[in-house]
């Protein structure tokens, strides 16, 4: 199995977010990456670099408005005399308009994206489309035969959608794998999204079609970020009606009923007969995780990965949170092992 990473990742730091009404530094940090490095290599495996893509490549589960504000947002900042980072902190909610880009550099960041904890800093594109060519290298390896591959993404992607960033994330590298399969020729690809939090950006991207199954499990929305998607009632619509499938659990969720849930998520998943998977592989669902809910014991990640890779397709996984910084790279390779 290929693992793919870029040392970019590292230009997204020094940003802070918003969390209960404190300015703190994002708990999605490049420390991280270290981190799921070291237990990588620890495992003996190797690590190599993402290929180069052209950005019209992002275009295809991205607007060209969206791509362009986010490659401009920064430069557009310092001409405005500022440093630091750009944080939004207001949003077109219900009885406002979405009707109209608005053309003020504030205005637009608070448009083009739903909270106040994800931070833009100078090196935010850059570490953002690294971070998606390490999910299209890994889905190319991945239609060129290999059975997995893992992309080491940072930042993450699953709650960015086709116009949208937040929760950490700027590109959808999970929605990117999906489509790069789906144009190489996979008639039908299922995402699998195990983070914690709902993968509304993936959701959104392909809440119309049918070539992609979407299927999540993921702390109730009543109460868990991202709060205002991931209900168990979100089936799709138009011709995506029936594909997409959520699974919400409350907080506290320990390993036995996280696995009855797994299973019947995997059940829908094979059920679809997909050419490929893509799971966004996030560890934010072990128990120690900071900002997280549930109750998986790091043991549970090996036996979480066997269930996955039961299902006996090409699969691509890509990183997504996971924020107990000096145990997730031991986590991610209980998963990859099953894989490897
Ligand atoms: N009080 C990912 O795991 N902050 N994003 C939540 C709750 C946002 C997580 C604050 C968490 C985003 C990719
Ligand atoms: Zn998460």
């Amino acid at each position: 199995m290929k693992l793919i990473h870029s040392p970019l990742h590292a230009l997204h730091d020094g940003g802070m977010e918003l969390f209960r009404g404190e300015l703190v530094p994002c708990f999605e940090m490049p420390s991280r990456v270290d981190h799921i490095l070291g237990a990588i290599e620890r495992a003996g495996w190797a690590v190599e670099g993402p290929r180069d893509y052209d950005d019209a490549v992002l275009a295809s589960v991205h607007d060209a408005d969206y791509l362009a504000f986010l490659a401009g947002a920064y430069d557009a900042w310092r001409a405005e005399g500022r440093d630091g980072f750009l944080l939004a902190g207001a949003f077109p909610a219900r009885g406002m308009r979405r009707d109209r880009v608005p053309t003020g550099l504030h205005a637009r960041l608070g448009y083009y994206s739903f909270d106040a904890g994800s931070p833009i800093v100078a090196g935010t594109w850059q570490a953002a489309r690294a971070s998606a060519h390490c999910a299209l290298t890994a889905a190319d390896l991945v239609a060129a035969g290999d059975r997995s591959a893992y992309a080491l993404c940072r930042p993450p992607g699953h709650h960015a959608g086709r116009a949208m960033f937040g929760g950490y994330c700027y590109i959808n590298n999970a929605a990117l794998a999906a489509q790069r399969l789906r144009d190489a020729g996979f008639a039908k690809v299922a995402a699998l999204d195990i983070d914690y939090h709902h993968g509304n950006g993936t959701q959104d991207i392909f809440w119309t079609r049918d070539d992609v199954l979407f299927v999540s499990i993921h702390g109730d929305p009543n109460t868990e970020y991202p709060f205002y998607l991931g209900h168990a009632d979100e089936r799709g619509a138009g011709a995506g009606e029936g594909f997409n499938h959520n699974f919400p659990l409350p907080r506290g969720t320990e390993w036995a009923r996280y696995a009855a849930t797994l299973d019947t998520a995997l059940d829908a998943v094979a059920a679809y007969v997909p050419d490929a998977l893509v799971v966004s592989l996030g560890v934010d669902i072990f128990e120690g995780d900071p900002i997280s809910g549930f109750k998986l014991g790091a043991e549970t990640f090996p036996l979480l990965g066997a269930r996955i890779a039961s299902l006996g397709l090409p699969t691509v996984l890509v990183q997504e949170g996971g924020y107990a910084v000096s145990e997730i790279g031991d986590i991610v390779a209980g998963v990859l092992s099953a894989f490897a």
